[in-house]
């Protein structure tokens, strides 16, 4: 069960997405289908929350007009690379909503929810709540006036809505109020232990990033986590449900849920014989005459592997929230490998929708019509898969070019060139005489090649799987290079065919191998070649009684004006930037800003040289011309010290006169405005940026913290 992140319907694609999930999973479900596996690949519009309300707000539309426009753009996009998905869902789907509710039922039977109330703010002339996104305000940090509830662009301070100072809701433009409301929180803090000894199971096979992130939010210690949201655009939590009145599903608990929906809906699509409506079909003979209610197997039996490609902002989701809910449920399984990329930038900055800083993959088409491997190529070869990486135009063009164009393209096209010129296109007697003994004749061997690739692609390495991919190209090139049958001809006819029946197989052992790395030129080669496929296995193939048809050249040469309009169009979209700056953003940001990577490594010893210990503030006052430091007078038990604290945007001086806090007291003095400050009082930021004493309460005042 292999799934693919659901993209939000409030933009097209670019890049970023192909690199992030898409190829990986599409790489990955082709090859485990050659296998002949029994594999189901879904995907699917993510179209609820506050990233769809917003958008539609800035257009001047309606949430549904977004959702069906994104929705369509995004499926062709990936139907014109070629992702292969045997069905592309979407969350305003009625199976959908009826999966999620009954999802929402089960966990409130389970008692997997606890409702908790809090105030937020609330417009009064909309009469609604307001998501964060929808309250705009001064920052209290660098005082810029249309911060928003989550986030500042100007500084980039992460902050929480209550931070704004005069705040205003961007529906009505009033002034909002606080108002009470409740909510259903998932009790994540109840599967603190269970989830932590699941996790530990995965630590030797999940990558080390996305382990690493998923023991940093266990140690933080998991916290219930609000499921639901006051909204009119969302799935609404199930009538019947006691103050269910106008609150829809967060939208992280309907999307991966979505996942679900989609299974569902594709085997009722093969039960009634109606899956092309779907997406163009890709399953494989092990999908084909199944009945609607197979999919339970796909989710629910233990023997099921299920893998979820995502990016790195998801993992928490993925990794922690979703298997919760699904382990909650105690009918559902949870993910065996959770394979996420971290994120590819862009000619050195970070790929952004709102900032138009990005290439987007409708774009790409227009520009290079029919070259959807080369940009797959590109991407595969700069996958993110254990850290950030980076595209850049120029060296786009350098791997078609110098890879593609002058030793993959160019070994196929000279083989095929050459077996017209002297067979007039038919070598068939001979090569099926040929039986691979001289397979290892080239270079390292089909067989050695096809096994090295298959070890990369399931241990998700795909950057290798190509790297040896391409060096069984450039074998083949190297070996036409060096045998030279076009002088060869001249003098030794036999041992030139010879030479032209091994590089033939190669040529087609190479279209077969490439057929889950860049499936579209593994069709093009095998069409070229006629080719009558038996099965995927490079040994297991005839080539028809028809000759070869004419060489057809698989990847132009970029040129560098191509390059350099490329870059232009970028540039051009960097200097609309400021003007952008100003829209609005979907709500992923907030997300990403959870994100906490762990630090390397210390000893104990590291550590022990901190003397930390518990104190009082006993005094407090503003340091003039200084906007961000409180001087402190604190106790420290043996002794009392002045300590100048950054915190003064968060706390009045009276707000924190009589707080117990930690202090590090043997950190060495500094000077900060004339004012030696001797020692740190320890502080943690919460998800929105504010900041929070860390405190023993109770514990008087000079006491050990170890
Ligand atoms: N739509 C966020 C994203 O596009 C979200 C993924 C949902 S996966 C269930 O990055
Ligand atoms: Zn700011």
């Amino acid at each position: 069960m292999i799934t693919a992140a659901l993209p939000y319907a409030n933009g097209p694609l670019h890049i970023g997405h192909l690199a992030g999930a898409y190829i990986a999973a599409d790489i990955y479900a082709r090859y485990l289908r050659l296998q002949g596996k029994d594999v189901v690949f879904v995907c699917g519009s993510d179209e609820h929350g506050a990233a769809i309300t917003i958008k539609a707000k800035k257009e001047n539309t309606t949430p549904k007009e977004i959702v069906d426009k994104y929705h369509a753009i995004i499926r062709k996009s990936f139907e014109d690379f070629g992702i292969a998905f045997d069905i592309y869902h979407r969350t305003s789907e009625q199976v959908h909503y009826e999966t999620s509710q009954e999802f929402f039922r089960i966990l409130n039977e389970k008692g997997a929810f606890e409702i908790i109330e809090s105030e937020q703010y609330y417009d009064q002339t909309a009469q609604q709540f307001l998501a964060d996104r929808y309250i705009t305000g001064t920052c209290p940090k660098c005082a810029n006036e249309n911060a928003y509830g989550d986030q500042c662009e100007k500084c980039g301070s992460s902050l929480n809505p209550m931070d704004l100072i005069h705040p205003k809701s961007t529906i009505s433009g009033d002034t909002p109020v606080l108002k009470k409301t409740k909510h259903w929180f998932l009790k994540l803090d109840a599967q603190q232990e269970e989830i932590a000894a699941w996790l530990e199971t995965k630590k030797d096979t999940w990558k080390s990033h996305v382990y690493g992130q998923c023991k940093s939010w266990i140690n933080d210690g998991l916290r219930p986590r609000a499921m639901t949201r006051d909204l009119d655009w969302g799935i609404p939590v199930p009538p019947e449900i006691e103050g269910s009145e106008g609150k829809v599903l967060y939208v992280w608990l309907d999307a991966p849920i979505g996942y679900i929906s989609a299974t569902k809906q594709l085997f009722r699509e093969i039960e009634n014989n109606t899956t092309e409506f779907s997406y163009p079909q890709n399953f494989g003979p092990s999908l084909q005459n199944r009945k609607a209610e197979d999919w339970k197997a796909y989710w629910q039996e233990e023997e099921t592997e299920l893998v979820h490609f995502i990016g790195k902002d998801n993992i928490v989701f993925h990794c922690i929230t979703f298997p919760a809910i699904l382990n909650a449920t105690g009918q559902y399984i949870r993910p065996d490998q959770v394979p996420a990329n971290e994120f590819m930038n862009l000619e050195g900055d970070k790929i952004s929708t709102s900032r138009n800083w990005a290439v987007w993959l409708h774009e790409y088409l227009q520009d290079f019509p029919g070259r959807e491997d080369e940009l797959r190529y590109t991407l595969i070869a700069n996958m993110p898969e254990n850290k950030d990486s980076e595209f850049t135009w120029q060296d786009f063009q350098d791997r078609v070019n110098n890879e593609l164009v002058a030793a993959y393209g160019n070994f196929v096209n000279r083989v095929v060139t050459l077996i017209h010129k002297y067979y007039d296109g038919r070598l068939d007697e001979h090569f099926r005489k040929t039986q691979r003994e001289n397979d290892s004749i080239i270079g390292k061997s089909i067989l050695e090649t096809e096994a090295a690739i298959a070890q990369n692609l399931e241990q998700f390495k795909f950057k290798e799987a190509l790297s040896e991919l391409m060096s069984f190209a450039r074998a083949g090139n190297k070996f036409l290079a060096d045998t030279e049958p076009w002088k060869l001809v001249k003098t030794d006819p036999d041992k030139t065919k010879d030479i032209l029946a091994v590089s033939l197989d190669w040529v087609y052992a190479l279209a077969i191998m490439s057929k889950s790395l860049l499936p579209k030129t593994a069709e093009k080669i095998l069409d070229m070649l006629n080719a009558d496929v038996q099965d995927n296995n490079p040994f297991n193939y005839q080539l028809k009684e028809e000759k070869l048809k004419s060489a057809q050249i698989l990847f132009p040469k970029i040129e560098d004006e191509q390059i350099a309009f490329q870059l232009e169009k970028l540039n051009k979209s960097k200097q609309d930037k400021n003007e952008i700056l100003k829209q609005v953003q979907n709500d992923d940001i907030v997300e990403k800003s959870e994100i906490s990577n762990l630090k390397s490594e210390i000893t104990y010893d590291d550590f022990s040289k901190m003397d930390i210990r518990t104190g009082k503030i006993l005094e407090a006052e503003k340091v003039p011309k200084a906007d961000k430091l409180l001087k402190l007078l604190v106790d420290i038990g043996m002794e009392q010290r002045t300590i100048v604290s950054g915190i003064a945007e968060h706390f009045t001086p009276e707000e924190v006169i009589g707080k117990e806090v930690s202090v590090l007291v043997n950190l060495a003095p500094r000077k900060l405005r004339g004012i030696e400050s001797n020692g740190m009082i320890l502080m943690a930021e919460d998800e929105n940026g504010k900041l929070h004493f860390v405190n023993a309460v109770g514990v008087a005042p000079g006491n050990m913290i170890k």
